[in-house]
């Protein structure tokens, strides 16, 4: 473990960060102290395009895997540092390319729709990648009568085949940590609150019964920007409870209420401030995509760029 030679452990990181030519990202599920010590909080897709504009020479992703194969995918001349390998990601681990593969084969028409939280070597099997921001006008830029294979979140692919009404097939995945957040207690905070605005994240597991009752469905990026711009005081947040010290101190004079205090993404948590300091020390761990397969998701991703 990182040792600290002098300051505090922040003042440690940042001096650290201007030797190596370093950025610090960090991704809206984070904890409150490592999204202080970042350059730019976000969610993955934005954190990457911000990397890819940058001068740095090195990007310490404090966020999950797939996250950071995303950042090496678009920016492969800079140095990709996740503080914590087993920073990994429910969801995407319930897609290999092996399967993929295969059911690409049962449907060789089909145009496969990878959601972001995905492995590189899945986005190497897709023709788009998407975020839950993009997923509804990706969907729709492909042509009429299509049928499309949409991985790996069930959730968000039902909500966007009910909004598209088009002709899905959904992979059964989902993420453990949004399957906590439950009907009953959104309910319950609802009529306690009953002034708030109810805001909802596509991967909820309970998405498919609550979205008729969600004043907005939307990503992360969404949400931050949703409860800056709204005229309400209140939100009940169905998300990672890691983004709510973002929008408390963004929009002081409002209130937020978690739809779950269980919804903790135990991996997005494994990053520490200890172990950013590490990371800058030693210059671990590197994630790197094979080329051959960078390329490949590349096409996926620069697919979505050109629809959003
Ligand atoms: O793309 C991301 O960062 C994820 C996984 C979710 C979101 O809504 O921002």
């Amino acid at each position: 473990m990182a040792k600290q030679l002098f300051g505090t452990i922040e003042e440690e990181i940042q001096a650290l960060k201007v030797e190596r030519k370093a950025l610090i990202l960090a991704h809206n599920y984070q904890r409150p102290e490592v999204q202080e010590a970042a350059d730019f909080i976000g969610d993955s897709l934005n954190l990457a395009r911000f990397a890819q504009k940058s001068q740095a020479e090195v990007l310490v992703f404090c966020g999950v895997h797939f996250m950071a194969e995303t950042a090496s995918i678009l920016c492969p001349e800079k140095t990709v540092l996740l503080p914590d390998l087993a920073a990994g990601c429910s969801l995407a681990a319930m897609a290999d390319a092996a399967p993929v593969r295969a059911w690409k084969k049962a449907h060789p028409d089909g145009v496969v729709v990878s959601y972001v939280n995905t492995s590189a070597a899945v986005k190497a099997e897709s023709d788009y990648c998407c975020t839950s921001s993009n997923a509804v006008k990706v969907v729709r830029a492909i042509p009429d009568g299509k049928e499309i294979l949409f991985l790996p979140d069930f959730f968000l692919g039902s909500y966007v085949k009910k909004i598209t009404g088009r002709n899905i097939h959904l992979w059964q995945g989902y993420c453990a940590t949004h399957t906590v957040i439950k009907t009953e207690k959104i309910l319950e905070l609802k009529k306690e609150h009953p002034r708030a605005q109810f805001i909802m994240h596509p991967e909820c597991g309970c998405s498919t019964r609550m979205m008729d009752c969600a004043d907005q469905v939307l990503s992360t990026e969404g949400m931050t920007q949703y409860v800056k711009n709204s005229p309400a005081g209140e939100f009940i947040v169905a998300t990672e409870t890691g983004i709510i010290p973002r929008m408390q101190k963004e929009n002081p004079q409002k209130r937020f209420y978690a739809a779950s205090e269980q919804a903790v993404c135990g991996y997005m948590k494994q990053i520490t401030l200890e172990k950013v300091l590490n990371s800058l020390e030693r210059l671990e761990y590197r994630v790197k995509v094979p080329r051959p397969v960078a390329e490949r998701a590349r096409l996926a991703i620069e697919r979505m760029l050109a629809i959003v």
